[in-house]
């Protein structure tokens, strides 16, 4: 059971970016043998400082290409035995399956100097969006930025991983046990402009390679093809503009039918390190080649079902929480109790005793209005640091949302605590729902 969904935040229709309420980036899309299409994607930290800090992967999943849910958090550099000791740099990551495992690969240093010692960490789980741990890092690779995983899996089993970053690009067929290298990496031939963010897959027993090129500060997507998984590759050209952020990743998957790219822009931000997953169409001419993306603000309509209301969804309403550092309880034109005052520094409010149900995933929703473009509110879940939700405008502040919402860990039974912290815009608060998902 994994539902987090309220009743009111069901969509209809997609919209660009697909998660507003933290930054995510680098999305590698699968379609796994439940049926559900999953999002494995990077975690720009809010405040960023370059890519420096980026930590703690979330995992979405979806039926219907137009409700996501946040299954978590599946780990994060403090996870990584081998890791930097300074944390951070949990840069773009895939995932494969094979044999009944789910293996996640994500690029991280194993030092201090962060750029001569970039390592492929691999973690593994029987689940696909959760319960990943740790296995080390894939031995006989390096020699220059190692980032940027790809995998493929191809029909007869055998798996290959691409990876690459300044500017190079290499493969090499991985072993059964999806962990080791075969024979090594080897460099990709026929590239254009290749500079980062390999993703490969496989259409009609074609192999398509797509990458970012080098338009400094503005990269476009491009690709090529080959008839094998080790290229060597044809470029066939540009398939998505500039997005207006200073670096493009993605990938490509077909789901239920429709082919689909999943890449990210700086909407909400307007940071180039602080960025948003977005899905548009994707279409192939009948000779294989790809049609130029159109960046839409989210049109697709839902190509299955919306998730269920979660049973186990609990309310915690304004009055019940506990408030400090100038945040008000207030009785709004509507007459309904608010907590108000929230744009001043250190305002917080916070929820006690918040029910966890048997321990583990929940989804937190926020209900909460805002006139501004982009207000913020300071996540801590039992003292520990969630970073800041972004809460978009919802035109004033008594039209509410429930849209700001993450799934964290709590603790089993009801001795949770959840503080939520202003200082970052007029925003105005009803209440929390809180949906353990008891898996
Ligand atoms: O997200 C960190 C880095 O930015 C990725 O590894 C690159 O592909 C670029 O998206």
């Amino acid at each position: 059971m994994s539902s987090s969904y309220t009743e009111t935040n069901v969509k209809t229709v997609s919209s660009n970016p697909i998660v507003t309420s933290i930054f995510t980036a680098d999305p590698s899309a699968h379609v796994w043998e439940d049926g559900k299409v999953y999002i494995y994607a990077s975690h720009d930290m809010d405040p960023a400082r370059g890519c420096d800090l980026m930590d703690r992967y979330h995992v979405f999943s979806s039926e219907d290409m137009v409700n996501w849910t946040d299954e978590g958090e599946i780990l994060r550099a403090d996870d990584v035995a081998w890791g930097r000791p300074e944390g951070g740099f949990m840069w773009a990551p895939d995932a494969a399956y094979k044999n009944g495992t789910y293996y996640f690969y994500y690029p991280h240093p194993s030092g201090s100097e962060w750029n001569q010692t970039w390592k492929m960490g691999v973690a593994t789980s029987d689940k696909p969006a959760s319960g990943f741990v740790d296995r080390g890092y894939i031995e006989g690779m390096g020699g220059f930025a190692m980032i940027d995983p790809s995998v493929l899996v191809d029909d007869d089993g055998r798996a290959y991983m691409y990876y690459g970053g300044g500017s190079r690009c290499a493969g090499g067929e991985l072993n059964d046990d999806m962990l080791s290298l075969k024979d090594g990496m080897r460099d990709m031939e026929g590239l254009e402009d290749f500079h980062e963010a390999v993703w490969v897959f496989k259409r009609e027993g074609l192999y398509y390679m797509m990458y970012a090129d080098n338009l400094d500060g503005n990269n476009c997507m491009r690709y090529a093809t080959s008839d094998k998984p080790l290229g060597p590759w044809s470029y066939r050209g540009i398939f998505l503009e500039p997005t207006g952020c200073s670096t493009t990743h993605g990938s490509i998957a077909e789901y239920k039918g429709q082919w689909y790219l999943f890449y990210h822009n700086q909407e909400i931000s307007g940071q180039g390190t602080l960025r948003s997953m977005c899905i548009d169409r994707l279409y192939f001419n009948e000779d294989g080649t790809i049609q130029t993306v159109v960046q839409t603000k989210g049109d697709i309509t839902p190509v299955g079902p919306a998730p269920l209301p979660n049973p186990n969804r609990k309310v915690y309403a304004a009055e019940a929480s506990k408030l400090g550092g100038g945040a008000a309880l207030e009785r709004n034109k509507q007459g309904v109790n608010v907590i108000s005052q929230l744009q001043a520094e250190g305002a917080y409010f916070e929820f006690g005793q918040v029910d966890g149900g048997s321990g583990g995933r929940a989804a937190i929703h926020v209900r909460y209005a805002t006139e501004e473009r982009l207000s913020k509110l300071h996540l801590a879940v039992n003292g520990n640091d969630y970073s800041l939700l972004n809460a978009l405008s919802t035109g004033s502040e008594s039209a509410f949302s429930d849209a700001v919402t993450i799934t964290v860990k709590l603790e089993a039974g009801s001795d949770n605590t959840i503080r939520l912290t202003g200082g970052k815009g007029a925003i105005v608060v009803e209440g929390i729902a809180v949906s353990p998902f008891n898996d």
